[in-house]
């Protein structure tokens, strides 16, 4: 008896309208194109290629701001048609490894994997909390956004009423903060919403600091998680091309141990690799973020060091 392989579903999303940087577009089509699809099957997964959604059939003609909202109109229809692929992936049983893009996609992604396990916990790596509202975002740029939509905070923004605020503060933690606009510490406090940011990791080490974060949002380890990594929470040094680097990230180390630890429960049913940006710094710098990116993937996966 040979038993069915384990599924992924890639889901490449080439999208940069969360934010006002070119090239993050193209982080999917860098990460394929390094080997990610057959590194993967070397660990033994069955891959489906999705492809590259380039959403050609989502034409937005004219799509002024909403407030100070940048493209509002393109962002809600780009991530509702992620949610739709991502939840049909989830409903066949597949993992869902979506490649951005900035991380409005995420608004997508969760929703999609929401929709077939609404318990999921999301475990968040990133700089930034990216859960600022419609009333406190500063800069406009959705992709600092895409957490509150989620949690249904803020004032409803009519373009995005798709989005059901299915996400409760106790299904959600992040690692790696560093960067969090004062609003969005409100909302954090607030909602009682828990965090460690590089603070804690410092302090505590990485090992204790994910043991926290799982014990908060999965003390029984028994829930589905959905892991959504921004290479930004990776130390500049180690990811340097995204659209905003912040000193004082997560070594390579602390990166690789997160994913691993999230795959050793067994309980991953979806990845995102989100703000990968080929078109910033120098040639050398790209191939090592998008190596990088893939190597979050493959042990987020189940690559191990023995
Ligand atoms: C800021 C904002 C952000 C990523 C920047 C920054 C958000 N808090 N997220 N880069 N990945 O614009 O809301
Ligand atoms: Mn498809
Ligand atoms: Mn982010
Ligand atoms: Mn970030």
């Amino acid at each position: 008896f040979i038993p069915e392989p384990k599924t992924l579903a890639i889901v490449g999303c080439p999208f940069s309208g969360g934010q006002p940087k070119a090239g993050v577009d193209q982080g999917p089509i860098h990460l394929v194109q390094a080997g990610l699809i057959p590194q993967l099957e070397d660990l033994g997964w069955k891959v489906i290629f999705d492809g590259h959604h380039q959403f050609e059939e989502i034409n937005v003609a004219q799509d002024p701001p909403i407030g100070i909202l940048k493209n509002p109109r393109m962002v809600s229809k780009v991530t509702k048609a992620v949610a739709q692929v991502v939840g049909e992936h989830a409903s066949k049983g597949q993992i869902p490894v979506t490649l951005g893009g900035d991380h409005s996609l995420a608004m997508g992604t969760i929703s999609g994997t929401l929709s077939k396990y609404p318990d999921a916990c999301v475990v968040w790596i990133d700089a930034h909390a990216d859960i600022n509202t419609s009333e406190t975002t500063e800069s406009g740029n959705i992709h600092g956004m895409p957490v509150s939509f989620l949690l249904g905070l803020g004032s409803k923004v009519e373009e995005f009423s798709w989005v059901k605020p299915l996400l409760k503060p106790e299904q959600l933690v992040y690692i790696g903060l560093r960067d969090v606009d004062a609003g969005e510490k409100k909302i954090l406090r607030d909602n009682n919403i828990k965090a460690f940011s590089m603070h804690e990791v410092d302090k505590y080490g990485i090992g204790k600091v994910v043991e926290m974060a799982l014990d908060h949002v999965n003390p029984n380890r028994d829930k589905p998680i959905h892991l959504s990594f921004d290479v930004d929470a990776l130390d500049p040094t180690v990811a340097p091309s995204t659209g905003t680097p912040v000193r004082g990230g997560l070594t390579f180390r602390e990166g690789h141990y997160i994913c691993e630890a999230i795959y050793e429960t067994g309980l991953l049913v979806a990845l995102d690799l989100m703000e990968v940006n080929p078109s910033l710094e120098n040639e050398e710098s790209v191939k090592q973020t998008v190596a990088v990116g893939c190597s979050l993937l493959r042990s987020a996966l189940g690559e191990t060091l023995l």
